[in-house]
């Protein structure tokens, strides 16, 4: 694998409530950024993540795995989180290490009890989110009473970004509202994208102006050119998309079926384009909520695969002072002698 620089890296977790498809969804992720020939499911218990015999007997994921996938030269890092409630005690730790979590919604179901368990972790651990429904192709999705009962329990925040066009059997169309296009996933076919149908256009446009005006209010003097303009271009979308998620002041949705692949291509771009990079993320505070800034000299390197962190202290560009290790385990860094 070759070498990513930290702009180039995006560090997320995946949740939601049990069954709701994050393992399906990761191995989606997977499949689609080329490092699997083949996608696996839960049902013939050959997915990447849920490979140890309890999972595979449960059919269901009971560790976190640590995994990760390849994009358009991006990297990105993913713990597959396991929904079952008896397991919630391994979410917490995986979201006090990623910069954005996913919080997946069954589209068939809306809220879940699960869906609300997350939801407290996420407030605990201070974490911006987005918003995934999945399972659009059921024959009972939902996807705007999933959407209302969003907008309940999470509040204004909530910004569509796509929506489906054919939810149900057959579901392969999705509506972007970034790109003001339809994306055409048909069955074992190539994605096609077309022109927004003159059936969704006023659908689509309304969507468009409460996304424009949810990103300007994340910065001032985006907010000043939305006044003056109307409208703002899809570079100020990103820009105010990135800002909100960050400021954790709003939680964009997209939408997909995880077991057909559709819209998983869109949600990469938009990780891509819009998921902040580690870089990008606030620094850490100290407990006085002081931001602990790196030395300059100093570099840490972290593994996902093993969850150490090593971190290598200089005196100065050359000069290695000392070297540590840390490992993840039960929430916490501990030291690795
Ligand atoms: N129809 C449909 N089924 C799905 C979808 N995603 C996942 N599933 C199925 O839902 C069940 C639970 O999926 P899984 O990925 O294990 O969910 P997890 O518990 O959240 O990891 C499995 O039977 C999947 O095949 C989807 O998009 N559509
Ligand atoms: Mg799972």
């Amino acid at each position: 694998m070759r070498v990513y620089q930290t702009k180039e890296i995006r560090n997320i977790a995946i949740v939601g409530s049990t069954r709701s498809g994050k393992t399906t969804l990761t191995e989606a992720m997977i499949y689609e950024g080329g490092l699997i020939t083949r996608k696996g499911s839960v049902e013939e218990k050959n997915t990447v993540s849920d490979y140890r015999p309890i999972e595979l007997e449960r059919q269901s994921s009971v560790v976190a795995s640590v995994l990760y996938t390849e994009y358009n030269n991006i990297k990105i890092n993913m713990i597959d989180n396991p929904g079952v409630d008896d397991f919630v005690g391994e979410v917490a730790p995986s979201l006090s290490i990623c910069d954005v979590v996913f919080l997946l919604l069954n589209a068939q179901n809306g809220i879940e009890i699960g869906t609300e368990i997350n939801y407290r972790n996420i407030k605990k651990y201070d974490i911006p989110f987005v918003l995934v429904v999945n399972q659009l192709d059921h024959e009972r999705a939902n996807f705007e009473e999933t959407i209302n009962q969003a907008r309940n329990l999470f509040g204004k925040k909530v910004t569509v970004l796509q929506y489906p066009v054919n939810q149900g059997p057959g579901f392969n169309s999705v509506v972007d509202i970034l790109s003001m296009k339809m994306y055409k996933y048909p069955v074992g076919g190539k994605l096609e994208i077309v022109e927004i149908p003159d059936s969704e256009k006023a659908k689509a446009e309304e969507l468009r102006n409460i996304l424009c005006e949810n990103a300007a209010e994340s910065e001032e003097s985006l907010m000043e050119k939305f006044f003056d303009k109307g409208e703002l271009s899809n570079e100020e979308i990103i820009e105010g998309l990135k800002k909100g998620i960050i400021s954790k002041s709003l939680s964009p949705v997209l939408c997909v079926s995880a077991k057909n692949n559709t819209g998983v291509s869109l949600l990469l771009d938009f990780i891509k384009e819009v998921i902040p990079s580690p870089g990008e993320m606030p620094m850490a505070k100290d407990i006085n909520g002081n931001e602990i800034k790196c030395d300059s000299h100093s570099e840490m390197e972290f593994n996902p695969e093993t969850m150490e962190v090593v971190v290598y202290i200089r005196k100065d560009k050359d000069k290695l002072l000392k070297q540590e290790k840390y490992k993840f385990k039960d929430g916490v860094f501990v030291k690795v002698e």
